[in-house]
């Protein structure tokens, strides 16, 4: 395979594209996509402050790589989960993020320390509430609420986060398997902000392939955290990804088929919903973030004596 552009040896053949491209060229190819996404759904404008959601690994790290380049003002933020896990993972992942920033002298990292910030740990979180079989749903509560919570108090417009395709796609057929209407309606590459206090979300690299953002990060020399968050490994999704990548094997391009016309067929007014079919929502009394609950957020309910029903089904979990 030759590149489209020069001739010489292609780096990465994209069967979707129709289109090779060598290491020199295809950096300039990938920003201009993800600029195309970026305007197509109307992410966001130069005038916008960005939040990055970091985590050291290669998806998010190409992002702010990326939204860098292109000129937008994007800060990042790490969250420090206080994962061991037998390989460091916390500590070695942020290390990852704060060498990005001091290579980038433009660009601002902030770190949540949740240890710190709450005196424990995801995984000692997840033992005192008895949801170590459900560690995953307690990590990603925990983690939209400070996304949410450092968004809004720093004043940024908009949070974007690294999802691709093979993630997005993935969760798609999540909630397509168990008809999970509420989560479909939440899905796309854009969450508005709710006007009470959830801040707007946004997914710049939902049309690549992981291989596309794995390459950009090799190809550009980004350091980035490869070994996957150690409880990623039993993840559902994972399966789901492995069903996907099947699919894909035999038909190329079925994973972007199945998300883009989902997509499409969002925006031509499938699961249409008027302001009325929307969850009702508070602020909650203790941290004053919204949720559908009629007392204290599922957040706020993981640090109560009893921690009963911290993870139910507020929709407002759903949103990153
Ligand atoms: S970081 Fe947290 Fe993930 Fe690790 S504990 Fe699970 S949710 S796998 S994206
Ligand atoms: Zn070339
Ligand atoms: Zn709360």
């Amino acid at each position: 395979m030759r590149c489209r552009k020069c001739g010489t040896p292609a780096a990465i053949n994209m069967r979707e594209h129709k289109l090779s491209l060598c290491a020199e060229h295809y950096p300039a190819w990938f920003i201009e996509q993800t600029e195309r996404t970026i305007h197509k759904y109307k992410m966001f404008t130069h005038n916008d402050r960005i939040l990055v959601a970091v985590s050291g690994g290669k998806d998010s790290l190409a992002l702010w790589d990326v939204l860098l380049q292109l000129g937008y003002q994007a800060d990042g933020f790490y969250i420090d989960l206080g994962i061991d896990g037998g390989l460091n993972y916390s500590a070695q992942s942020k290390e990852k993020a704060q060498a990005f920033a001091t290579g980038h002298p433009e660009a601002r990292l902030i770190v949540a320390d949740i240890p710190a910030l709450y005196g424990e740990s995801i995984p000692q979180t997840a033992k005192r509430t008895h949801r170590q079989k459900r560690l995953c749903s307690v990590c990603g509560l925990i983690k939209r609420h400070e996304m949410n919570r450092v968004a809004l108090e720093g004043d940024y417009s908009v949070l974007a986060t690294g999802h691709n395709l093979d993630d997005e796609a993935a969760v798609l057929f999540g909630n397509v398997l168990h008809w999970q209407v509420g989560y479909l309606l939440r899905q796309g590459p854009v969450l508005p902000a709710d006007g009470q206090g959830l801040a707007r979300k946004v997914k710049p690299f939902c049309h690549f392939y992981e291989r596309e953002t794995a390459a950009y990060a090799l190809i550009q020399g980004i350091d980035y955290m490869y070994d996957e968050c150690p409880f990623a490994q039993g993840a559902t999704s994972l399966s789901h990804k492995a069903t996907l990548n099947q699919m894909e094997h035999q038909s190329p391009g079925a994973k972007r088929h199945f998300y883009t016309k989902f997509i499409k067929a969002k925006e031509n007014g499938l699961f249409n919903t008027s302001d009325n079919d929307r969850p009702d929502m508070q602020p909650c009394p203790q941290c004053g973030q919204p949720t559908t609950s009629d007392s204290l957020c599922s957040f706020c309910r993981l640090w109560e004596p009893d921690h009963k029903g911290a993870l139910s089904t507020d929709l407002t979990e759903t949103s990153v």
